[in-house]
């Protein structure tokens, strides 16, 4: 009989950190926490029972340094290392690191996360998995004329990609063969500067497509399952915005012939633990195998919300060696659950980072709210890291009630001392074409290129010396007509609407 870890290192920081630590007290599993000298004091770091400091704030110095946090994991006696999502999560090198140290590494081999890491690649596998694929190359493009040949074969407009790709880098459209050599050209120029590696090929492009993604789970006693779909179509430049489960677009047969052909791709694999494989739905219902990704995800929250599980504690199960626990052998949907990310950005300027102090920081809270938040009242928000904040994840009885609940909760969420993406995140969930379910990879694109929040520097200022008046005002001064507020807190925060504090008046 297997045995939970007793102690366990979170090799991540922010919200995923707090996440993953979360999930090991819930198991009753002792914590490590690594940190960086820019996150001495940020909630991670503080919330484990052990922490070390690994370096400067960059990333390379620090959260990237295999050496640094495989020392720190043997001095405190962990048994494992949980890489939450981006920095080493998906680091072959890193998993392989874990395993020649003694040291489980909370995901896949490092053999599933090279294959996933090669476009080309994994294609060949999933060719002979039978999961559907993009029309195109079964190799890496050698010579222009294979380019030219397999563009005619696809039909234009076909899309060049980087092998060691994925996320939208080294990525051209080409319309026409008069393109096709300036386009394999700078796809190859781009491909080498982003990861080393000049390999490209060609597929078929998809237009209009949805994206749509299943969370898989594999035990190491040869059990896999999937637990749905999340439907992450609303991006911007590749980075996801909303992200919602069920997917409105997929209806229960789909889902079954989506969710055999995911499981399919994990068994091709020999995947294990927490993955995505991500699928492009087409505007005539036909879907496409795109990738795997190898790591527990930003958007995880919603599958748990909708299939009542907890992802992460079940990645700490079965990589201590546990079966997959019964919940996932008989999985159903219930309701509906949307997600947001809150950064620290100003989507009216270009979504510039926007750093420094939180001077006020209030979550909602009530039936169907979640946040998953790696920060608090006075912290931090550096240039060194992605100035992601939290999640809020709302979920209902069905699509609109969650909807409503996110919009009320948003109204709910105070942060002051920093631009964050609030307003935007809520002009979007409450946009008709949202209500409707046309959401399609230019969501943003089409209907959010102009947005503006409206807000003017002066009448931010005014506001803000309002509420700071309103503020001072005892309970028993308040105008009458609002109820019986005498006998509460008064809080101006609940009522102002969505004001904020930015650099000008800081
Ligand atoms: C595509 C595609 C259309 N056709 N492949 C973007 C990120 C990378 N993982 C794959 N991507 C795409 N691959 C073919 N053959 C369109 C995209 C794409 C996209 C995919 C999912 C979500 C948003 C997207 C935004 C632009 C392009």
């Amino acid at each position: 009989m297997p045995e939970l870890f007793k102690k366990v290192l979170v090799a991540n920081r922010g919200e995923i950190a707090v996440r993953v630590l979360r999930a090991c007290r819930t198991l009753g599993i002792k914590t490590v926490s690594v940190y960086s000298t820019a996150d001495r004091y940020a909630v991670h770091t503080l919330m484990a029972d052990e922490c070390y400091e690994i370096g400067p704030p960059p990333p390379l110095e620090s959260y990237l340094c295999i050496d640094k946090i495989i020392d720190a994991a043997k001095k405190a006696g962990a048994d494992a290392i949980h890489p939450g999502y981006g920095f080493l999560a998906e680091n072959a090198a890193f998993s392989q690191a874990c395993i020649d140290n003694n040291l489980v590494f909370i995901g896949p081999s490092p053999e599933s996360i090279q294959l996933m890491g090669n476009k080309v690649e994994s294609r060949k596998k999933m060719v002979n998995a039978g999961v559907p694929l993009i029309p195109g190359m079964k190799d890496a493009g050698e010579s222009i004329e294979q380019f030219r040949k397999a563009a005619d074969k696809a039909g234009y407009p076909v899309l060049i990609k980087a092998a060691a790709g994925g996320g939208g880098k080294g990525m051209r459209v080409v319309h026409k063969q008069e393109e096709l050599e300036t386009a394999v050209d700078g796809a190859k120029r781009e491909a080498k500067s982003a990861f080393g590696d000049d390999t490209v090929y060609l597929e078929k492009y998809i237009t209009d497509p949805r994206h749509i993604e299943f969370q898989v789970f594999a035990d190491s006693h040869g059990n896999a399952v999937h637990v749905f779909e999340r439907e992450c179509s609303i991006q911007r430049r590749h980075q996801k915005i909303v992200e919602e489960s069920p997917s409105i677009a997929v209806t229960p047969e789909l889902r079954k012939k989506m969710g055999e052909a995911a499981v399919e791709v994990v068994k091709a694999a020999n995947y294990v633990n927490a993955g995505t494989v991500e699928f492009l739905l087409d505007t005539s219902g036909k879907f496409y195998f795109l990738e795997m990704n190898t790591r527990i995800q930003v958007e995880h929250p919603i599958t748990e919300e909708v299939a009542g599980v907890d992802l992460v504690a079940e990645q700490l199960r079965v990589a201590s060696g546990f079966p997959l626990s019964k919940q996932f052998k008989n999985l159903s949907q219930r309701g509906h659950a949307i997600e947001v990310r809150i950064y620290a950005e100003d989507a009216g300027n270009n979504f510039m980072p926007s750093i420094g102090k939180i001077l006020l920081y209030q979550e909602p809270t009530g039936p169907g709210v979640r946040i998953d938040s790696g920060v608090r009242h006075n912290s931090e928000v550096g240039i060194d890291y992605d100035p992601i904040m939290a999640k809020l994840i709302c979920w209902g009885e069905d699509r609109d009630t969650a909807r409503a609940r996110m919009v009320k909760a948003l109204s709910e969420y105070k942060i002051l001392g920093l631009r964050h993406s609030i307003k935007y995140l809520s002009d979007i969930v409450a946009h008709e074409k949202f209500g409707s379910g046309e959401t399609y990879t230019d969501f943003i694109e089409r209907n959010f290129s102009d947005w503006s929040d409206g807000v003017d520097e002066n009448m931010e200022m005014a506001l803000a010396t309002a509420a700071v008046a309103n503020a001072l005002v005892k309970p028993d001064h308040v105008a009458s007509g609002n109820g019986d507020m005498g006998s509460r807190d008064y809080n101006p925060w609940l009522t102002i609407g969505s004001w904020r504090i930015g650099e000008k008046i800081k």
